[in-house]
Parts: structure tokens; C-alpha cells; sequence
């Protein structure tokens, strides 16, 4: 591109991977790209964008920060799924496959951090992760907008180090461009429920938000690049998957509502603000609409999003939520959601998809406590 092509330095692109990628170890090697994906985007630093050295080693703190020390399920699942495709489709996955699943992964991963850099300020968290939220640092703060921002080029950055010479390069950006935009459709209806009335936080809307805040990044894009790279086409194979796999994304949310108000911090690695942020949270609209009594509404009308993390009237609100019944109801929606996920059994098989793929995803989620 020669309105990009800078006078000090060529973009440099990866075409080959000398690493051997051992899917005996799966984390291990998934982990290894991404070392060497951290330090190719650091190392271009000062080069091609004239950075010195300070600034440099705080990018390189806020990528080891923030894109590290996940579960990775997204990025595992990248290689997961292009290793099943392969061999459903009758090819032996070689090790440049695998380095570049795993690529598309580490992407999905800084994706992830971006989003998850920008969420935890929007909503005021304490900690993720185990550490304290990145812009909770002292000598972060603000700074974390412009780092999230630059979090989010490098899945770019990424995408052009390994794919720009290929011809799905066009798709992959779109894909992840429009993906980040739904999430971002997402994050502006939670983020709007500070404004609403208790009464406009339904089910109906828990469902618009969630399918768009968490389950296309986090389920469906994952697949939907692997396909892309395995070379599937076919937009019926697209849609199936990403019916499947948009009710599987929404029930992860759901989970992640329910830990919120149930879970313990030390095993979550994360404080719940879901009863301070009045969020439309599963466990919420459920309780003021589904399951509601009228000392439930009450109570919830003069606390919900009014009181402190940690005070009595929050755990008040737990406790309304364990007294509504809603810790089996939660129980009923996941057996629920295992029975409509087997529906879709035959639907993925008549587009040709490797059935395992979806059923490992899900077995990756169900009844996780974290
Ligand atoms: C997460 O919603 C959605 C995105 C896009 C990061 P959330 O605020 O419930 O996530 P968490 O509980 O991890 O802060
Ligand atoms: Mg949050
Ligand atoms: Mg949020
Ligand atoms: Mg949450």
C-alpha cells in the first residue's frame, strides 16, 4: 500500500512459522504465539512509529497486562475449531495451520482485552482477572482510553503481520470490524439501563443486550474465523453456526449475571456491580418481571442500583433473588438451553459443520463456576 508503505520501515509481514505448534499441549503452545505475537507488535514500536523507549515499555505493560492471564477460551477455541474443519473436511492440519489459528486466537484475545479494559470503567469495577483493573492504577487512571484504543488497533495489527498478503484479509478485517461494532451496539443498551426506568428492564431487553454485548465476539467470531481460514463458504453454513452458537453466547452471559451475585471474588477474580450499576442482569429481570412479588418490587424500587458494593442492601437483593426461587429457575433455563442446543444438531451436520465443535464449546461452559 503506498499511502502506508512509511519511508523508515517496511510492514513487516510473518509467513513462516519455524515453532512447533504441540497440540499435546494445548495451552502451552497457544501460549508461545502469543510471546511471540506481544513481541513482534512491541518490537515495531520505535522503528515505524518513532516511540521511544519509555512509551514503548508502557504498551508493552499495558499488552502484558491486559491481554494475559485470561481463561483463553475464545482463542483455544479459534484452533480448536479450524483443527475439527480440517479434518472433517480430510486434510491433516500442518504446523503453519495451527501457528495461524492460533494467530487468529491471539486476536479474539486482544479483542477481548480492549473490550473488557473500556467495560470495567464504564462500570466501575475493582478487579479483574485476580489484579486490580488497569485503570485503577494510580499512575494509569484516564490513560486507559487511549490504551484500550491502542489495544484494539493491534488486533489490526495483528491481522496485517500474518494475513495481509492473503485474500481473506478483506473478510477477516470486516469480520472483526463488524463484530467490534456489534459489541459495541451491545455495551450502549447495558450502559443506557443507568438511565431507565426498573420497570423497561425486561427479559426481552436482557436478551438484545447480551446477545450483542458478549455472544457474537465471544462465540461467534471465534468459529466464524476459523471457518474463513479453512476455506468455508457456504453462507448457510455461517447462519446455522451462528444461531447455535448466538444461544450458547447469551446463556454464557447469563451465567456470567448469575456469578456476579453468587459467586465468590477470589474464585470469579472479579468484585459483582451489577446491583450498584443497575444493570438489566438475568438474575434482575427475571426477579422484577418473571418472578415478582410485590415486597420483591418494592424493595428492588427503593435499592436496585442505589446502594454500595458490599452494603446490607445488597445482599438484601440477593437474598429477594434466593427467595424468588431464581437459583432453580437458573438451573431450568440451562437444562432448557442444553435441550435447544441439541436441536440444532442436525441443522449443523446438513451444512456440513463438525458437530464436536459446538458440543466441545459447550462442554467448555456448562455449569462453570468462574
Ligand atoms: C461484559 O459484560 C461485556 C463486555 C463486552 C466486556 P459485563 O460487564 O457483565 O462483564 P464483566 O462481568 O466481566 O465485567
Ligand atoms: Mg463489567
Ligand atoms: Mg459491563
Ligand atoms: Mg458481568
Amino acid at each position: 500500500n503506498p499511502a502506508t508503505c512509511w519511508p523508515r520501515g517496511k510492514p513487516a509481514y510473518t509467513t513462516e512459522y519455524t515453532e512447533e505448534y504441540d497440540l499435546a499441549d494445548p495451552i502451552g503452545s497457544f501460549n508461545r504465539v502469543g510471546r511471540q505475537i506481544l513481541k513482534e507488535m512491541v518490537d515495531e514500536l520505535p522503528a515505524l512509529y518513532e516511540l521511544p523507549q519509555k512509551e514503548a515499555k508502557w504498551v508493552e505493560d499495558s499488552l502484558e497486562y491486559n491481554t494475559q492471564g485470561g481463561k483463553m477460551n475464545r482463542g483455544l477455541i479459534v484452533v480448536e475449531t479450524g483443527v475439527a474443519i480440517m479434518k472433517h473436511q480430510g486434510r491433516e492440519p500442518t504446523n503453519a495451520d495451527l501457528n495461524r489459528f492460533a494467530v487468529l486466537g491471539w486476536a479474539v484475545e486482544y479483542l477481548q482485552a480492549c473490550m473488557l479494559m473500556a467495560d470495567d470503567m464504564m462500570d466501575g469495577s475493582v478487579t479483574r482477572r485476580g489484579n486490580p483493573c488497569w485503570y485503577r492504577l494510580p499512575h494509569v487512571g484516564l490513560l486507559n482510553t487511549n490504551d484500550f484504543l491502542m489495544v484494539e488497533m493491534f488486533v489490526y495489527k495483528i491481522l496485517k503481520r500474518h494475513f495481509g498478503q492473503e485474500r481473506i484479509f478483506p473478510w477477516l478485517m470486516d469480520l472483526f470490524l463488524e463484530t467490534t461494532f456489534q459489541t459495541e451496539c451491545g455495551q450502549l443498551l447495558d450502559s443506557i439501563c443507568a438511565n431507565c426506568e426498573l420497570e423497561e428492564l425486561t427479559t426481552e431487553r436482557w436478551t438484545l443486550i447480551v446477545k450483542y454485548k458478549t455472544a457474537f465476539y465471544s462465540f461467534y467470531l471465534p468459529v466464524a474465523l476459523a471457518m474463513l481460514v479453512t476455506g468455508v463458504r457456504d453462507k448457510k453454513a455461517f447462519d446455522t453456526a451462528r444461531d447455535a452458537l448466538l444461544l450458547m453466547g447469551i446463556y454464557f452471559q447469563a451465567q456470567d449475571d448469575y456469578l456476579d451475585a453468587f459467586a465468590s471474588p477470589e474464585v470469579l477474580g472479579k468484585v459483582g456491580t451489577d446491583i450498584q450499576d443497575k444493570k438489566c442482569s438475568w438474575l434482575f429481570a427475571h426477579a422484577y418481571h418473571e418472578q415478582s412479588t410485590p415486597e420483591a418490587i418494592k424493595f428492588l424500587d427503593e435499592h436496585y442500583g442505589k446502594c454500595e458494593v458490599g452494603s446490607q442492601e445488597e445482599s438484601k437483593i440477593k437474598e429477594v433473588y434466593r427467595e424468588l426461587g431464581l437459583q432453580e429457575l437458573f438451573q431450568e433455563y440451562e437444562e432448557d438451553v442444553e435441550n435447544r442446543l441439541e436441536d440444532f444438531k442436525s441443522q449443523v451436520k446438513a451444512a456440513d459443520l463438525p458437530w464436536s465443535v459446538f458440543d466441545r464449546f459447550f462442554q467448555l461452559i456448562h455449569k462453570r463456576r468462574k
